[in-house]
């Protein structure tokens, strides 16, 4: 087995001393038959296989595809004056995302330049104006979103079995170590069965692996990069070494087959191509996925990796670009992953902490990350503006709450069409000053099955004044509006639409038995407690079927325990979401009170003199359409 020779390595050493040869170790296991036979060997199997697939110029191939443009055609998407994608053919222009509109067109003058989508105030969906202004409008990325999972539903699809990792909007990462092991049982079967004269039963090595057509496959990664190395030369590059191929090649080259399979399905489907890498982990997957672009595959096979991370400049990889990377520069006045080599991981350790071993395997090409599918279920949501006009009257706030508010609303929609019961519990509202942390209030969400702007954008507005408080002036710069705690319904939807089907309106059994709350519902972020967990059963009493009010005392129970019905037999699970409906429900009559509370107390307390125009321009909002809308329904 074949590592670059110590001489070639030589040649791009650049360290003060030279590296232990056995640097690169790990890369060359032996594989054997328990290997290719066991089913769940993780992060250390050494048949692992990862990719890393990228969209190509993700937000101009978006609008590209939205507006039907020729490809080739030179096309960049703008945010106000600067721009945020540039298409291949733009960048034969020179033109990069550094530039601005003006001088791209300088520079190209028949560029097709398409303004993202905005929200304006007003209009329910983000849209394409002509008026976009960055000091009314807000720049909406949802369209790209939705793009963006309709191309990863369509990774899923293609590869029943394998594990997606969606790593930023353009961006997957997905493990085929295991569609690859079938795939090579199928093709080799002779592998599935441990010779009877093996010497060491199921850990004997496998033997020598088939002869491998890289060609069509992608973009080898040379082991030997040279001087010359321009596109022929990687071609010549191609295939070489193959005295040196190993089974995990075998799995790599059967990855690219499946990835490259999948990327023309995107492409032929969808409109956008992409590129890809392909290596043992995570990390290196990333890495090499740029090596080539756009619309292609790069394979980092283990015996190119140590020559391809030597001569790296280490303060280029992602984890090493900040604080770490300067200290490990300075340090030992070294540049690149070959320079850092040398230093012991004991040293590492003593000097970086016992976590540094994590950047010690780095180097030697080892990640032990996992892909893994992060929760369908997002935890929370965040709408942010930056002010390029500073919000100085508080009464300026309801302008941009409500455009926020309309994006949370969008992004809630979309989200519910993959999950149907996502419920966010708590919706928390972020204004900075500057550089300043940012003060910020949340409240618990009230339970209404339309989660409309208006709904959303009400409670902000409470929110909003009780950020701002009495204060006639602010300075606010930035503003936030968060959906946090989303869940899926624990009982699940069909039960809570099946208790408001029987029991009609909630509220007027709630109202029955009610009096006025009067605490504000909203808080200061880490003060502790949410607000809906101010609701606690005393012990001893039958808390499956009634709750105590943290907030007014009273005893919230079941109605009509024995009307639940328990065809299915999950009256028990349905009850408790039904109680857990009760007791939203009951947060939110005391949320109600408040805002009616408030909304008058602005009146109010306007010492004498009549109302400010924001004053009643936000009353006029507020309240007809912010509590109708909780107490409307049903
Ligand atoms: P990238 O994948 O970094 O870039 P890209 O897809 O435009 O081009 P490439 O072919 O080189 O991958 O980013 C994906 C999208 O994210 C990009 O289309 C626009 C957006 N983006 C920004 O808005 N600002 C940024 O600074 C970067 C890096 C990306
Ligand atoms: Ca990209
Ligand atoms: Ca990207």
């Amino acid at each position: 087995m074949s590592l670059a020779s110590p001489s070639k390595a030589g040649a791009l050493w650049k360290g003060k001393e030279k590296a232990t040869d056995d640097a690169y170790d790990d890369l060359t296991p032996v594989i054997t038959y328990r290997h290719i036979l066991s089913q769940s060997l993780g992060v250390k199997d050494p048949l692992r296989v990862v990719a890393l697939c990228d969209s190509d110029a993700f937000y101009a191939a978006c609008e590209q595809v939205r507006l039907g443009l020729d490809p080739n055609v030179p096309m960049v998407v703008q945010q106000w004056e600067a721009l945020i994608a540039v298409n291949y053919p733009a960048r034969k222009f020179g033109i990069s995302r550094m530039d601005r509109v003006k001088d791209a067109k300088k520079r190209c003058p028949e560029l097709i330049a398409v303004h993202v989508a905005t929200y304006k105030e007003g209009q329910k969906e983000p849209g394409y104006w002509d008026d976009v202004d960055s000091h009314t409008h807000k720049v909406s990325l949802d369209y790209y979103r939705r793009e963006s999972m309709k191309i990863i539903n369509m990774f899923k699809e293609n590869l029943p079995g394998g594990e997606i990792e969606k790593a930023s909007i353009d961006e997957a990462f997905i493990d085929f170590t295991r569609p690859v092991r079938e795939k090579i049982l199928e093709r080799y079967p002779y592998l599935a069965e441990v010779p009877h004269d093996a010497p060491n039963g199921i850990d004997s090595p496998l033997p020598p692996p088939p002869p491998i057509s890289w060609n069509a496959i992608g973009f080898l990664v040379p082991v030997t990069p040279s001087e010359s190395a321009g596109n022929e030369g990687e071609e010549l590059l191609r295939g070489e070494d193959d005295d040196s191929t190993t089974w995990h090649d075998v799995a790599l080259s059967i990855a690219a087959e499946l990835m490259d399979q999948i990327r023309k399905e995107v492409h032929t489907k969808l409109g956008y191509t992409t590129s890809a890498g392909i290596s043992r982990n995570k990390f290196l997957a990333k890495l090499c996925a740029s090596y080539k672009k756009p619309n292609s595959q790069s394979i980092l096979r283990n015996t190119a990796i140590p020559n391809y991370l030597r001569p790296l400049p280490f303060q280029k990889i992602r984890f090493l670009g900040g604080k770490l990377g300067d200290a490990l520069a300075k340090e030992y006045d070294v540049s690149t992953v070959g320079d850092l080599l040398t230093i012991s991981l004991e040293e590492m350790q003593r000097k970086f902490g016992e976590n540094s071993i994590w950047v010690y395997e780095l180097l030697r090409g080892i990640d032990r990350s996992e892909v893994k599918e992060k929760s369908a279920m997002f935890k929370s949501m965040l709408a942010s503006k930056n002010l390029p006009k500073p919000i100085t009257n508080p009464s300026e706030g309801h302008h941009w709450l409500r455009v926020l508010a309309a994006e949370l609303a969008l992004r809630l929609k979309d989200s519910r069409e993959a999950s149907p019961n996502l419920w966010p519990k708590t919706i928390v509202l972020h204004a900075r000053k500057g550089y300043e942390t940012a003060r910020s209030k949340q409240a618990s969400f009230p339970f209404v099955r339309d989660i409309t702007v208006d709904v959303i954008s009400a409670i902000a507005d409470k929110l909003w004044k009780e950020v701002t408080g009495d204060a006639k002036s602010v300075y606010v710069t930035n503003v936030q509006l968060a959906f946090t705690n989303i869940e899926a319904t624990e009982a699940g939807q069909q039960s809570i639409e099946g208790f408001f089907r029987s029991k009609g309106s909630i509220h007027q059994i709630l109202k029955r038995n009610h009096e006025e709350g009067d605490s504000t519902e909203g808080q200061s972020l880490g003060s502790g407690s949410k607000p809906r967990s101010k609701s606690s059963d005393p012990p001893n009493d039958d808390s499956s079927v009634s709750f105590v009010c943290g907030r007014c005392g009273k005893r919230v129970v079941l109605p009509d325990k024995g009307e639940q019905s328990d065809e299915d037999g999950g009256a028990e699970a349905r009850q408790a979401g039904v109680l857990a409906v009760l007791r939203m429900e009951h947060d939110d009559f005391h949320f109600a009170q408040d805002l009616a509370k408030s909304s008058g107390a602005d009146i109010s307390s306007s010492k004498g003199s009549s109302p400010s125009r924001a004053t009643k321009r936000r009353k006029k909002q507020v309240e007809p359409k912010g509590i109708a809308k909780f107490f409307r329904k049903k």
